[in-house]
C-alpha cells in the first residue's frame, strides 16, 4: 500500500484537527444519518484516553464515535478520491453522509476506501464508530468479559494480556488523497546488489488501476540526477556506482513512476528506496556483507496526552537521542509503528526490526513470575487462542505496507508467545511460511522469546533465522542478585549457541524498573545505581559470546501501562523518563555504544 504523497498528479488533504467525539454508552442506538448528539471535542491524531480529565473516558471499554465535516473542492471532484486512515484502534466502521463506506479490524495498520460515490457537493459528514475491545481473537490479545451494573447496564471489560496501556482512537493521520482515474496502485522494489561491483539490479513491479499505454520508471539519486530509466510494469533497472543504504549513513534513491496515456503523463508517484543487502550466515547478521551489531532499544509509541498518537517531534527527538548514544536500531515493540516513523527511519539510517501486534499469545500471562524459572512449564494457550486469522491478516498488511523500507531488516512475527507449549509449532509454521512467501525482499524472520522458551523447551526454533531473547535474569528472576544472574545469563547463551551455532543470537529485551531520582548506596533494585549495575553485568556476558549480535534493551523510555500492584504510573524500565530525561545509566550506554562499531564488533 502506498503512502499518500502530493505529486504533479495527486493532492493530499489532511483531516487532522479537532473532531467531535462521543462515548457510546449503548443506551440508545446512534442514528448515523444525523450529526452525533455531542459537544465533546477530541484532537486527531491522538488517543482519546488522556485528552479529557474524565476517568470514564480514560477507562472506557467498548465503542466511541468520532465525527467531522469536510469539503472537497470542485476542482478535485472528477478525480479518484481515497479516504485513508493511518490506523484506527482497534476496529472501525466508517460512514460518509450516513452510509457505511468501509470497515476495518486491527488497530495498527492503515486502510483506505474510494469515496467518490459517497460525496455530495459542499459539506460532507464523516462519522467513525470505533471499538477498543480486545479478546482472544484479536491482536493484541485481551481477556474480555461482560458484567452488568446494579441497574442492569452492560459493562464491558478488557484486561490487557500485555504490559502497555490499551490506548484507543484515531491515533494516526486521516487523509483524503486524489489520484487520476487511471492510477498507480502499488510499487514493489527489490534491489539486488553486487557488493564487489558496486552495482545494483533493481526489480520494480508496478500495479495499476485503470489503464496506461506505458509505465515509465526513472531512478533518481539524492542530488536529483537520473541514474536509470526503463518502461514496463515488471521491469529491472541497473544502478552502477551504487551508493548503499547503510546504518546511520542512509542513502535514498527515488523511483519515479509515471503512467502515460495518449502521450501524456497522467499519474506520477515517487517512492524512496535504499539499496542494501541483508543476510544471516554462520551465526552473523550481515548488512551489506558486513557483520552488523544491533545497539538500541525496544520502544513504544507512547507520549503524554497523545498516548500512542503520532507525534513527529517526539519521533525526531527519540531518534536523535538514540543517535547521540551511539545506538543504531530499535524494534517496533509490540505493534507496527506509523508510516511516518518508518519513513523517518529510512532517511535517518536507523535499523528496524518490524513487529506485528502479536503480543499476549500466552494463556498464563500475569505477574506471577515464578513460572519464568520452570523449565517444563506448559499451558493451554493454543487451545484458547483464536488469533490465527488476525495474525495472518496483519502479516499480509504489514508486509504490504512496509515491504520497500530499507530500514526494515527483519520481521518479528510475535512477542513472547507460548512457543514452549503444545500446539505452538502448528500455530506458527504456517505464519512463518506466509511471511517468507509474501516478503519480496526475503528478509530474515524472528519470534521474540520469553524466558520459558529455552533451548530445551522452545518448539519452533528451526523457524527462526535469528534467536531474539527477552531476558530478565536479576530482575524478574533472582531479583537483585546479579552474581547468580550473571551465571544464568552466561549459561543460557552458551547453550543456545552450542545448539544452534548457525543462528545469530540477540537480546531484544533486558531491563530493570528504575525510578528516576531514586538512589541507593547498596545498589538496591529500583535505584539508578542498580539499573547501571544490571546493564554492566549483562554487557560483560554479551561480550564473551561470539554469536551474540545485538543488544536492544527494555525500554527506551518509561511508558504507560494498565494499573496494578507491579506498576507505579506505568513501566519504569526506561533509560529515559517518559519526558525523555536521561537516567544515570544513559551515560554508561553512551560510553559503551559509541565505542562499539556498527560492523565487525564480533569477529
Ligand atoms: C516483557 C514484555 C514487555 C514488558 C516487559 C516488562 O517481557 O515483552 O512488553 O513490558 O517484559 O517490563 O515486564
Amino acid at each position: 500500500m502506498l503512502y499518500p504523497v502530493a505529486t504533479d498528479s495527486r493532492v493530499v488533504l489532511d483531516l487532522s484537527g479537532v473532531w467531535n467525539f462521543m462515548i457510546d454508552d449503548e443506551v440508545k442506538e446512534i442514528d448515523v444519518t444525523k450529526p452525533l448528539p455531542t459537544s465533546e471535542s477530541m484532537a486527531v491524531p491522538a488517543a482519546f484516553n488522556d485528552q479529557t480529565v474524565s476517568q470514564k473516558v480514560r477507562e472506557h471499554t467498548g465503542f466511541v464515535w468520532y465525527e467531522r465535516e469536510f469539503t472537497v473542492a470542485k476542482a478535485l471532484r472528477d478525480e479518484r478520491l481515497v479516504l485513508r486512515f493511518g490506523s484506527a484502534s482497534h476496529e472501525a466502521w466508517v460512514y460518509i453522509n450516513g452510509k457505511l463506506a468501509t470497515q476495518h479490524k486491527g488497530g495498527f495498520m492503515p486502510f483506505e476506501v474510494e469515496i467518490n460515490d459517497f460525496l455530495v457537493p459542499g459539506e460532507n459528514r464523516l462519522t467513525v464508530r470505533l471499538s477498543n475491545i480486545l479478546d482472544n481473537t484479536t491482536l493484541p490479545v485481551g481477556n474480555y468479559s461482560e458484567t452488568k451494573d446494579k441497574d442492569g447496564k452492560l459493562i464491558r471489560n478488557v484486561d490487557e494480556n500485555f504490559d502497555f496501556f490499551n490506548y484507543g482512537g484515531l491515533q494516526r493521520p486521516v487523509k483524503i488523497y486524489s489520484t487520476p482515474k487511471n492510477y498507480i496502485e502499488d510499487i514493489v522494489i527489490v534491489p539486488d546488489v553486487d557488493l564487489q561491483k558496486a552495482q545494483a539490479d533493481v526489480q520494480v513491479s508496478v500495479q495499476t488501476g485503470g489503464s496506461f499505454d506505458e509505465v515509465r520508471v526513472t531512478v533518481v539519486d539524492e542530488e536529483g540526477n537520473e541514474v536509470a530509466q526503463t518502461t514496463g510494469t515488471e521491469t529491472n533497472v541497473t544502478i552502477t556506482d551504487v551508493k548503499l543504504w547503510q546504518p546511520l549513513d542512509a542513502y535514498l534513491y527515488t523511483a519515479k513512476i509515471e503512467g502515460v496515456k495518449n502521450g501524456e503523463v497522467v499519474d506520477v508517484y515517487e517512492e524512496p528506496f535504499g539499496v542494501r543487502k541483508v543476510e544471516v550466515k554462520d551465526g552473523k547478521f550481515l548488512i551489506n556483507g558486513e557483520p552488523f551489531y544491533f545497539k538500541g532499544f525496544g520502544k513504544h509509541e507512547d507520549t503524554f496526552i497523545r498516548g500512542r498518537g503520532l507525534d513527529e517531534a517526539y519521533n525526531v527527538h527519540d531518534l536523535n537521542l538514540m543517535k547521540d548514544m551511539g545506538a543504531n536500531s530499535f524494534r517496533t515493540s509490540h505493534y507496527p509503528y506509523s508510516d511516518e516513523m518508518m519513513r523517518l527511519c529510512d532517511r535517518e539510517g536507523i535499523v528496524v526490526i518490524d513487529e506485528t501486534p502479536a503480543v499476549g499469545l500466552m494463556a498464563s500471562f500475569n505477574f506471577d513470575v515464578s513460572m519464568l524459572e520452570k523449565e517444563d512449564f506448559q499451558d493451554d494457550t493454543w487451545d484458547q487462542m483464536k488469533t490465527s486469522e488476525a495474525h495472518e491478516q496483519v502479516i499480509r498488511e504489514l508486509i504490504a505496507r512496509d515491504k520497500n523500507h530499507p530500514s526494515v531488516v527483519m520481521w518479528s512475527i510475535a512477542n513472547e508467545a507460548a512457543t514452549y507449549s503444545k500446539g505452538a509449532r502448528e500455530y506458527f509454521e504456517p505464519l512463518f511460511n506466509l511471511a517468507r512467501e509474501l516478503d519480496p525482499q526475503k528478509r530474515p524472520l524472528t519470534n521474540v522469546l520469553i524466558m520459558m522458551a529455552t533451548p530445551k523447551t522452545d518448539k519452533c526454533t528451526d523457524l527462526y533465522d535469528v534467536l531474539a531473547l527477552n531476558r530478565y535474569f536479576g530482575w524478574y528472576v533472582k531479583n537483585g542478585d546479579l552474581e547468580t544472574a550473571e551465571e544464568q545469563t552466561r549459561q543460557e547463551l552458551l547453550e543456545w549457541q552450542e545448539k544452534y551455532p548457525e543462528k545469530p543470537i540477540m537480546y531484544t529485551e533486558y531491563g530493570a524498573d528504575t525510578v528516576a531520582g531514586f538512589h541507593s548506596a547498596y545498589g538496591e533494585p529500583f535505584s539508578e545505581e542498580f539499573q547501571e549495575d544490571y546493564y554492566r553485568m549483562n554487557h560483560k556476558v554479551f561480550d564473551e559470546i561470539p554469536n551474540f549480535v545485538g543488544e536492544q534493551l527494555w525500554n527506551f523510555a518509561d511508558f504507560q501501562t494498565k494499573f496494578g500492584i507491579m506498576r507505579v504510573q506505568g513501566n519504569k524500565k526506561g533509560v529515559f523518563t517518559r519526558a525523555r530525561e536521561p537516567k544515570m545509566v544513559a551515560r554508561h550506554l553512551k560510553e559503551r555504544w559509541t565505542s562499539i562499531p556498527h560492523f565487525g564488533y564480533k569477529k
